[in-house]
């Protein structure tokens, strides 16, 4: 498979992180390349003796400026956590490894802020030593993401979260803390935007009360009654409507667990949502020998207690694996363009075309068909104060 990629040998600072020099890619590097790289594996991190060139080294690269895989010498795993330095990884057999991340690794991935995520399928080789009961390795190659799930930091850079998830399960309580139908709506762009499938939990039914209205956003969604009156059930059915997979939970009734099982079996799963509206608690009512820790939510200001303080991957015993994430305060949306949320709201689909102009954005042009659906009661009011919310922000 990957052995047959065309590779070429690159140049690489050592000491310097941030410059990958690379060779004209001629055909007589390509023939060379297959003899270096067999000499490269065996000393793998060698560096030149002396002088300046000490600080260069030569690595065999494919065509994804990654090491060529060496199925002889390495071995497959997937990132289960990642602590500082520390890589966790569950090679293919299921064994734990404790590892680093090859200087080199670094930096050719130096443009990812996040070099190695949870989630990455990773290559390690054996270093022959054990750390913690661990077997310690050391990730010579990332492979390439099917997806990403991001969010931008409090610097606006993109924050990394976790790689490889097919479905994102976007878990929001009814109560304690309230329902907050915008971060909602967040959530799928931002499954949408990293190529992941949403999918919605609102957790704690059992103290849904049946007409309790959801929180309004904001003083300026109020004025527009964009959300005022709307019940738990209302939200639930307006993104039911709009072809979302919903699920209602409970880890107090147990109300919705199968269905939460039947969703999370043989698929990757990454759980996000804000702190305390029940992520750990849903994971340890589908299995109960994670044994995740959970902390009530305070009572004064109905705030978690961020009690998950690092992403980890587990294996469900049922099949696939779910990431359960620390709660976060807000969703910052990464790198979506202005033009790219519309496709984000499935429903504006079919009038995006009908607007008079084509870069319309949907904010009150002369003949936007998006904003006459508004008004025509096609298109939800409160998904459109939440789109227009969102698009203040890109
Ligand atoms: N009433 C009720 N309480 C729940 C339910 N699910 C979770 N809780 C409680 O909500 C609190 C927070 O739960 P956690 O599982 O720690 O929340 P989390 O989303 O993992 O929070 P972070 O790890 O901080 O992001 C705990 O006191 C749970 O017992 C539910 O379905 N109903
Ligand atoms: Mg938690
Ligand atoms: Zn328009």
């Amino acid at each position: 498979m990957s052995r047959k990629r065309p590779s070429r040998k690159v140049r690489v600072e050592f000491r310097q992180n941030r410059q990958v020099r690379r060779r004209a890619d001629d055909w007589t590097q390509r023939f060379r390349a297959d003899q270096e790289r067999l000499e490269d594996v065996q000393t793998s991190e060698s560096v030149r003796a002396k002088g300046d060139l000490s600080r260069k080294r030569t690595v065999i690269v494919g065509d994804d400026d990654q090491r060529v895989v060496d199925e002889a010498l390495w071995r497959p795993g997937r990132v289960t956590k990642v602590h500082g330095l520390f890589v966790y990884v569950t090679d293919d057999e299921g064994r734990a490894w404790e590892c680093t991340v090859r200087r080199v690794l670094r930096t050719l991935l130096i443009q990812t802020r996040a070099p190695v995520m949870v989630g990455d399928r990773v290559w390690l080789s054996d270093q022959a030593r054990v750390h913690d009961g661990r077997p310690v390795g050391v990730i010579e190659r990332v492979e390439p993401r099917t997806t990403t799930l991001s969010r931008r930091d409090i610097r606006r850079r993109e924050h990394a979260i976790v790689a490889n998830a097919e479905q994102l399960l976007a878990v929001v309580s009814v109560a304690q803390p309230r329902l907050r139908p915008h971060l909602v709506d967040r959530y799928i762009v931002a499954a949408l935007k990293g190529g992941l499938q949403p999918i919605l939990c609102f957790n704690k039914m059992d103290l849904a009360a049946a007409d309790s209205p959801a929180e309004t956003e904001d003083a300026e969604e109020e004025a527009d009654g964009a959300n005022a009156g709307l019940s738990v059930h209302d939200i639930v059915a307006e993104f039911r409507s709009l072809g979302y997979r919903c699920l209602c939970t409970s880890v107090v009734s147990g109300a919705g667990l199968d269905e939460l099982r039947e969703v999370l079996r043989g698929r990757l799963t990454v759980l996000s949502g804000q702190s305390g509206v029940g992520k750990s608690s849903l994971l340890n009512a589908v299995q109960p020998g994670l044994q995740l820790p959970t902390a009530s939510v305070s009572a004064e200001n109905e705030k978690g207690r961020h009690t998950t303080t690092l992403a980890e991957l587990m294996p469900l015993d049922f099949g696939g694996f779910v990431i359960d994430t620390p709660g976060i305060r807000a969703f910052d949306l990464w790198a979506v363009a202005p033009g790219e949320l519309e496709a984000c709201f499935v429903e504006f689909l079919p009038y995006i075309a009908q607007c008079r102009f084509n870069n319309c954005l949907h904010r009150g042009e002369e003949g936007c068909a998006v904003g006459a659906a508004v008004a025509a009661g096609a298109i939800s009011a409160r998904r459109y104060f939440s789109y227009l919310k969102m698009l203040t922000e890109v």
